[in-house]
């Protein structure tokens, strides 16, 4: 089984083979997290995300519904990879948002696994703008990831990279 571990930092500095980014639907970028990876990344993220946005133009929901993910290079990064997932806006709860950022894990890290990642650094996706409670998103998303981990042997390494204290003591309690 996969090292899990959770640290404070900025997820663009990490040297992991792929970072995930809390997207939008378009894949256009955005603020927040998905604006600092396509930041650092440079204009290449950006133009393979276009390319990725155009093949998927009638996908309902898409470019990238919410609960999916897609994965392209990592420009300047020092990843190889960026995953860009899209996590569900909270709405209170009853539409169906645990699923939906369930999915958001566990899709990002069947990408990985398919594409020979060995560490992952995930950030907590849809608390930020998205809204989500950080206690319910860091529950679902360690319930999610220990659900997925034995589909995905070859991922060594999974990083839970908080932004802010509120996060991580939730996720030191949850991996204790
Ligand atoms: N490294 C790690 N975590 C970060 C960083 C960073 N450099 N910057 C912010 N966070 P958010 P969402 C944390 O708002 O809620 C975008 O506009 C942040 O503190 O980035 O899923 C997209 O385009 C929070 O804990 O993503 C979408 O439109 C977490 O990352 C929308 O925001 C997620 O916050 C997605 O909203």
């Amino acid at each position: 089984m996969p090292q899990l571990q959770v640290i404070m930092g900025d997820i663009t500095t990490q040297n992991v083979d792929a970072i995930v980014n809390a997207a939008n639907s378009s894949l256009m970028g955005g603020g927040g997290v998905d604006g600092a990876i396509h930041r650092a990344a440079g204009p290449s993220l950006l133009e393979e995300c276009r390319k990725i946005a155009a093949q998927r133009k009638d996908i309902p929901g898409g470019p990238c519904p919410t609960g999916d993910a897609v994965i392209t290079g990592a420009g300047k990064l020092s990843a190889k990879h960026v995953i860009h997932t899209v996590g569900p806006v909270w709405h209170g709860g009853d539409q169906g948002e645990s699923e939906l950022l369930a999915s958001c894990y566990r899709k990002s890290l069947l990408l990985a696994e398919e594409n020979t990642v060995q560490s992952i650094a995930f950030p907590n996706i849809s608390t930020g703008i998205y809204g989500y409670p950080k206690d319910k998103a860091a529950a679902a998303a360690v319930a999610a990831v220990n659900k997925t981990m034995p589909e995905t042997p070859g991922i060594k390494q999974i990083i839970f990279v908080c932004f802010d204290r509120e996060n991580l003591s939730l996720y030191q309690k949850l991996l204790k």
